[in-house]
């Protein structure tokens, strides 16, 4: 049994948890979507949540800035204001008519953490960092992760010419959320700048809420390629055009996405998505000469994905082949694997065991997270919360307080044990 390093009461994490949860409730009606939850990449709610959370920070003691990609940053010091960070975080950005929790949870966890250890920090021989990501989801333009890449140095110029749903480049939103695109660049850090990157999130899967387990270990976090694919056929008159003379896209495009779901099950840690599909021209009385859908293929082994990907091609043929229709498809999220840290793994188990959880699972992710972009520059680690019934990206999704309570308090001696790593 690990005992625990840190005198937390239990009192105040439940104060801390409740003070959580109300600052998702809050949160949550910063959204452009009424009577839902809807925040993207450079809108006036991601203004908005950036100044909320930044006054949540100072309230804690960091010092506040926003960088150069639209991040809501926070710092820290240790020992030593000039030595690299444990940066903490993850994001606040949501996917359309969301949950309250996806992100956000970990943002406030992590501005809770410093405060609950606020009087040790100065002894740490680390800086804390609090990042609030600004577009993990990809919701508006398409391509995920564009905050976190770029505080991984790794922004693409052609990234400025992705447009959203109005036809707003990247670039224009830059300006008109008052970020100036040149400057996007300053927002990456350097490897060494940086001890590691810790973040909390709910787990968006079953596994704990089956296991009766509130916390566990992240292993790895699941390559993910996402593409739009497009059919093309005839569209045709939908009452006098006898099957016989038919070219229906939108047949093309069911058959595919039932292919996708065959496939993956044919494999492990594999899992794809048809998550749009769009008819045109759309008419009820119209055969559908074109149809659009979105592929979300993930796994914990590109090897896996990739020949699954190679095998959906070959499908596609086939269907296009017998039902004379043409496709193509474009790539327009690609991800790799990110492997967890074994010391950050270490270090997090040893804060879940110190929080009276006995021999934590790992799971592996599929879900993605910033932590896919910022592994680049630094070792990743990563703590999942339990959310009932695994429920997620929709607005059931939920986490307790009592699970916050607990994550709370692995989390703030996960750290405290890396921090005595640090200090050997
Ligand atoms: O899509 C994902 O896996 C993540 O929630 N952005
Ligand atoms: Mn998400
Ligand atoms: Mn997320």
């Amino acid at each position: 049994m690990t005992i625990p390093l840190l005198e937390l009461t239990a009192d105040g994490l439940a104060n801390s948890a409740r003070r959580i949860m109300a600052r998702c409730n809050e949160l949550a009606r910063i959204s452009s979507l009424r009577g839902g939850v809807e925040r993207v990449y450079l809108s006036p709610e991601h203004a908005r949540a950036n100044r909320l959370a930044a006054e949540w920070m100072r309230d804690v003691g960091l010092t506040t800035h926003q960088d150069a990609a639209g991040n809501q940053v926070g710092r820290i010091s240790g020992r030593d204001p000039e030595a690299p960070a444990l940066m903490l975080g993850s994001h606040l950005d949501t996917v359309p008519d969301a949950g309250r929790f996806d992100g956000i949870l970990g943002v406030l966890m992590a501005i809770e953490v410093v405060r609950l250890l606020r009087s040790r920090i100065p002894t740490f021989p680390f800086c804390l960092e609090v990042v609030a990501f600004s577009d993990e989801e990809g919701t508006r333009f398409g391509k995920a992760l564009l905050g976190s890449a770029a505080v991984a140095g790794s922004w693409d110029p052609a990234w400025w010419e992705l447009t959203d749903a109005y036809g707003i480049t990247v670039r224009q939103a830059f300006l008109e959320f008052g970020l100036d695109p040149s400057r996007v660049g300053e927002a990456a850090r350097r490897p060494d700048e940086l001890v590691g990157y810790l973040e909390a999130h709910i787990e968006q899967g079953p596994q704990l809420d089956r296991a009766g387990q509130p916390l566990a270990v992240v292993s790895s976090i699941a390559s993910a390629r996402r593409f739009q694919i497009t059919i093309r056929g005839e569209a045709r008159h939908a009452g006098g055009t006898p099957y016989d003379m038919r070219h229906d896209a939108l047949l093309g495009a069911s058959e595919i996405a039932i292919a996708v779901e065959r496939l993956c099950l044919a494999e492990h840690h594999l899992i794809g998505t048809v998550g749009q599909l769009n008819a045109y021209p759309g008419a009820v009385n119209v055969v559908p000469g074109e149809a659009r859908l979105s592929l979300d293929l993930r796994g914990e082994l590109e090897g896996t994905r990739d020949r699954v990907w190679a095998a959906l091609t070959r499908e596609l043929d086939q269907i296009a082949g017998r039902r004379g229709l043409r496709w193509e498809a474009r790539e327009v999220h690609t991800a790799s694997a990110m492997v967890c840290e074994p010391l950050l793994m270490d270090v997090m188990r040893a804060g879940i065991e110190g929080s009276g959880q006995a021999d934590p699972m790992s799971l592996f992710s599929p879900a993605g997270h910033d932590g896919m972009a910022i592994g680049r520059i630094a070792d990743i680690g990563m703590l999942f919360l339990r959310n009932p019934d695994g429920i997620s990206h929709h607005p059931d999704e939920y986490v307790s307080t009592e699970d916050i309570a607990v994550g709370l308090r692995a989390f703030a001696e996960a750290i405290v044990h890396l921090a005595r790593e640090h200090a050997r």
